[in-house]
C-alpha cells in the first residue's frame, strides 16, 4: 500500500478534528513520506498542542479553526466538496456528526450509491490481503445494502491490484439453510455473481469462515469451491459480526489494516481508537491509493 502511495501523485487529507496526539502522530508521518498532503481543522490551539506532543512540524501543513464538532465537520466536508481535498479524515470528533456530515442531502459528499466500510487486513498467518466489510458503518445492512457493499468492496480490491478477487459472504454454514438468513442472502449474491453482475471477481457462498481462509478446512470437509482458503474478500451478515472479525484479527492475530469508506464522492478515512499508529497511517494511505484509482483508473 504504501509504495503504491508514494507511487501516485500525492492526496490532500482534509482531517475533521485534528486536535488528538494519534491523529496527527499519522498524518504527520503520512505527509512527511510524502504519501499525502493534509488540511487539519479543529480547535488550532488544540491541533498545534497535539502536534507538539507528536513531535509532528505544522510547517507547510494548513489549518482551518473550528471549535466544535459540527462547525469542524461541515469545514471539513466543504473542503472536498469544493474540491480543496480529495479524502476526508474523522479524527477527534464524534462519529455521528462526522458522518451525519457526510451523508447530509443538501451538503454533504454522498455519491449515487450507499456508503460502507471497507477494511484490508494484513495478518501474519494469512498470505495475501483480506478485506472485509463492513465493520463500522452499516449496522444491519439489508440485501441491496449488502450487494452495495460488495461492490464497494471490489473497488478497494481492484485499487490494490487485486483484479479478480476470490469473494465470498460469510455465514456459519456452506449450504443454504432457510432458518439461517445469512446462507439464504449468500446464495441469492452467488446467483447475481453467476450472472455477471459483479463482473469478473470469482465469488462462492455461503462459506463459513474456515472454508474460506483455509484449504485444509476444505479438504477435511471434502468442500470443492473456487474460493476455497485462498478468500481475497469477505462480505458479513451485520457490523457486529464484521467488527467482532476486524478486532479479533487485531487483538488475537496481530493484524494490521487500512480502512477506507466508500461509496461517498471522496473516499472516507474513518479509522478505530483501537487501531495502531501504524493501521491509522495505512488508512490514510489506502484512501489516497483509492482517491487515484477513482480518477485514473477505477469506476
Ligand atoms: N449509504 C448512503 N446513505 C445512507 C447510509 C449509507 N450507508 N446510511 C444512512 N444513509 C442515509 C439515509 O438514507 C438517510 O437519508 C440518512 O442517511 C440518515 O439515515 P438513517 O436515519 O437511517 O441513519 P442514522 O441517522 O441512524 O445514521 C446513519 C449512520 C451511518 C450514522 C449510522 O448507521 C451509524 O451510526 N453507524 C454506525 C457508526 C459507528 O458508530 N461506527 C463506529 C463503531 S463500529
Amino acid at each position: 500500500m504504501k509504495r503504491l502511495a508514494r507511487e501516485l501523485p500525492s492526496k490532500r487529507v482534509a482531517v475533521v478534528r485534528a486536535d488528538e496526539v494519534e491523529t496527527i502522530t499519522a498524518i504527520g508521518t503520512a505527509v512527511s513520506d510524502d504519501m499525502v498532503d493534509a488540511v487539519l481543522i479543529g480547535p488550532e490551539k488544540g491541533i498545534r498542542e497535539s502536534a507538539d506532543k507528536a513531535g509532528v512540524d505544522l510547517n507547510g501543513i494548513e489549518i482551518i479553526h473550528a471549535e466544535d464538532d459540527d462547525t469542524a465537520s461541515r469545514k471539513g466536508v466543504e473542503e472536498v466538496r469544493s474540491g480543496r481535498a480529495d479524502v476526508i479524515m474523522k479524527g477527534l470528533v464524534a462519529t455521528s456528526s462526522f458522518l451525519h456530515a457526510i451523508l447530509d442531502r443538501e451538503t454533504g459528499i454522498r455519491g449515487p450509491g450507499a456508503l460502507s466500510h471497507v477494511a484490508a487486513f494484513d495478518v501474519p498467518s494469512y498470505p495475501k490481503l483480506l478485506i472485509i466489510s463492513d465493520a463500522a458503518m452499516n449496522i444491519a445492512p439489508d440485501f441491496d445494502m449488502k450487494v452495495a457493499m460488495l461492490r464497494n468492496a471490489i473497488i478497494v480490491s481492484k485499487a490494490l491490484g487485486i483484479e479478480h478477487p476470490k469473494s465470498t459472504y460469510v455465514c456459519a454454514k456452506e449450504v443454504p439453510y432457510d432458518k439461517m438468513p445469512c446462507t439464504m442472502e449468500a446464495a441469492r449474491m452467488k446467483e447475481m455473481a453467476d450472472n455477471g453482475e459483479f463482473g469478473d471477481i470469482i465469488f462462492d457462498g455461503p462459506l463459513a469462515m474456515d472454508l474460506a481462509v483455509s484449504k485444509d478446512a476444505c479438504r477435511i470437509k471434502k468442500i470443492d469451491s473456487p474460493v476455497c482458503g485462498e478468500a481475497d474478500l469477505l462480505i458479513l451478515p451485520d457490523i457486529e459480526a464484521a467488527n467482532i472479525l476486524y478486532k479479533t484479527l487485531i487483538f488475537l492475530a496481530g493484524g494490521e489494516l487500512g480502512a477506507v469508506i466508500m461509496g461517498a464522492l471522496n473516499p472516507v478515512v474513518l479509522t478505530s481508537r483501537a487501531d495502531s499508529a501504524e493501521s491509522k497511517l495505512c488508512s490514510i494511505v489506502l484512501s489516497g491509493v483509492v482517491a487515484s484509482y477513482g480518477r485514473e483508473g477505477g469506476s
